[in-house]
This record gives C-alpha cells, structure tokens and sequence, in this order.
C-alpha cells in the first residue's frame, strides 16, 4: 500500500516571519530530527531531501510598517520562491512535502502546486487561516494564507498571494475551533466547507475525512493538503505558537493522514503536502516534531503490518 507513482521531494522552508512567536524557522530541523526520513523509509516511501530554503529572516528584514499585515513583503519574497520551487518539482514528477514554517508558507505552496491545474484544497487546523489585512485581530500573516489562496478580500490586489486555480467550492477546513469574529462570518457566506470539532465529535474522524476528500477532489484533478500541528490537542502537540485546547487526538490525526493516504493510492490524488507550525523552543523534548514526522509518513501510506 505503499505510494507507488511519484516520488516525495522533501522541501524545508524555515520561515517565521508570518507568526508572533519566534522559533518556528526551526521547525524543518525539529520534524528532521524527529525521525522523518526513518518515517518515510518505514512507508516504503521513494524520497529525496532536497534541504531548505533560505527564505527571508527576521534579523534581515526592518520592523514591519504595516501592523495590519506584518512582513508582507518579505512574505512576497518567500512565496515567489517557493511557488516557484514547488512548481518545479511537480513539473518534474514529485509531490513536495513543505516542511515549515509558519503557516504563510502555504501561499506559496499552493501558489506553486496550482499552477498546473485546478486544485482541491483540504486544510487541518485549529484555525480558519481565512482572515485578510482588514478583519485580522493580529496582523499575523499565518492567520490568512487560505484566504490569500483564493484572492479574496484585500488579496484580490496581491497576484503573487493568490493560487490560480483553487476554487472555494473544493475547498475543506477540518477541525477548526478558533475563528475570529468577521473571518467565521467571511466562512459562513462562501462555499468553502468547514467541518468544525463537533463535526468530528458526532461523525468520527475517519468519516468527516472520507468527506472532505470527496468535496476537494469533486471536478478537480488533485489535492494539496496543509496540515497545522495546532490541529492536535495541545497535551498531543504542545510545540506549536498559537495552542487551542480541545483538538484532535494524535490517534485521529493517525486516522486522517491515512484515508488521505488510502485515497492516493487508489486515485493518486496528493499533488503536494505542508505539515506546518512546528515550534521547538515551545515544545516538550520534540514531542512536536516526532508527531509531525509520524504524520506525514502516515499521509503518503506508513503501515504497521
Ligand atoms: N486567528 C488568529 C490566530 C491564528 C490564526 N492562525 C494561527 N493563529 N496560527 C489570527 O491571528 O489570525
Ligand atoms: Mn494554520
Ligand atoms: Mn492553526
């Protein structure tokens, strides 16, 4: 049951520029070090680590001028290459696996895995991530990349933010426990689908999953999944900036990456993967890390027997 078709082209980006809390530019290295390769080799997974980025930091850039946005042209910066990159790679027969990183990352993934054709997005995460420049109570770009995607809001204005090709039709978040007040109304009036924790609680994980594949694959050739370690409950995942008690199981998230993984190998549907918000100087002996390495073997196919 192994991914049979493309290889994984595991891509660092060590980025923190989207979040408040520092540290999460080291998260490439806390998900390497917590056993990735092993993961991958264990999933019988063909893989090559072509390293990290060198994205802009934070001892490079001036204080941000824009508190309703911050770093954003840094953010530009970052999401120019990596789109790029990413593109490269799934010209070349790969499916990139994003190591970040704060979740701004994601623009560029998307951006980049877009390019070719139309995209269903599936997105695991605490958070809706759909706030702009204007409703975000933080100006913390990490808040806003899924909006960025679409081009919707103050993103209509920013090309470089935007994924071609990435319809709010086939779009799911999962497991979102945290919106802010104008971003759960934005939500409310699109056809994005969000499956919130209750959701989880009175269908299963396994279900809501099986769904939300079929709403993002539904007319659309391939998938990217983002997956935001803040999904898991914190006492799972406590190495991530912005904690919100009462997330999934290690367990469930296990189950989730593995209907991902059981769809791939059936219709290999997973164009690209970012697993996100990996903070080790908040986390518990790379607790954080370790379950993120885990959770990407799982999502392109790890099994025990
Ligand atoms: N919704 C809040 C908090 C947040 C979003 N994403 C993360 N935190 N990781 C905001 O700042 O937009
Ligand atoms: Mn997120
Ligand atoms: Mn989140």
């Amino acid at each position: 049951r192994s991914r049979p078709t493309s290889p994984v082209a595991v891509l660092g980006v060590p980025f923190a520029l989207g979040a408040d809390r520092r540290g999460v530019d080291m998260g490439p290295s806390a998900i390497r070090y917590g056993g990735l390769s092993a993961a991958l080799d264990t999933a019988g997974v063909d893989y090559t680590d072509a390293g990290d980025l060198s994205p802009p930091t934070l001892q490079s850039q001036p204080a941000s001028a824009d508190a309703s946005a911050k770093y954003l042209d840094a953010i530009a910066e970052m999401t120019d290459t990596l789109a790029d990159r990413v593109a490269t790679e799934i010209a070349d027969g790969s499916v990139p696996l994003v190591l970040g990183g704060d979740h701004s990352i994601a623009m560029g993934t998307m951006r980049g895995a877009a390019q070719a054709s139309e995209l269903g997005v599936i997105w695991f995460d605490a958070h809706g991530d759909y706030n702009t420049p204007t409703t975000s109570p933080s100006g913390n770009v990490h808040g806003m990349p899924l909006a960025a995607a679409h081009g919707y809001g103050d993103f209509a204005e920013m090309p470089w933010a935007t994924a071609p090709n990435v319809a709010e039709e086939n779009t799911v978040i999962v497991g979102a426990r945290s919106l802010d007040a104008d971003e759960r109304a934005v939500l409310r009036e699109s056809d994005i689908s969000v499956f919130t924790m209750a959701d989880i609680d009175k269908q299963g994980i396994g279900s809501v999953t099986d769904e939300a594949l079929d709403i993002a694959t539904d007319g659309v050739d391939d998938i990217h999944v983002s997956l935001d370690l803040d999904w898991l409950d914190p006492d799972d995942a406590p190495g991530v900036g912005t904690p919100v008690p009462g997330g999934v199981t290690y367990r469930e998230a296990h189950t989730a990456m593995e209907r991902v993984a059981d769809r791939d190998a059936a219709e290999s549907v997973l164009r690209s993967l970012d697993v996100v918000e990996v903070n080790p100087i908040l986390d518990q002996r790379n607790t954080t890390g370790e379950r993120a390495a885990e959770l990407a073997a799982s999502a392109f196919g790890k099994r025990i027997l």
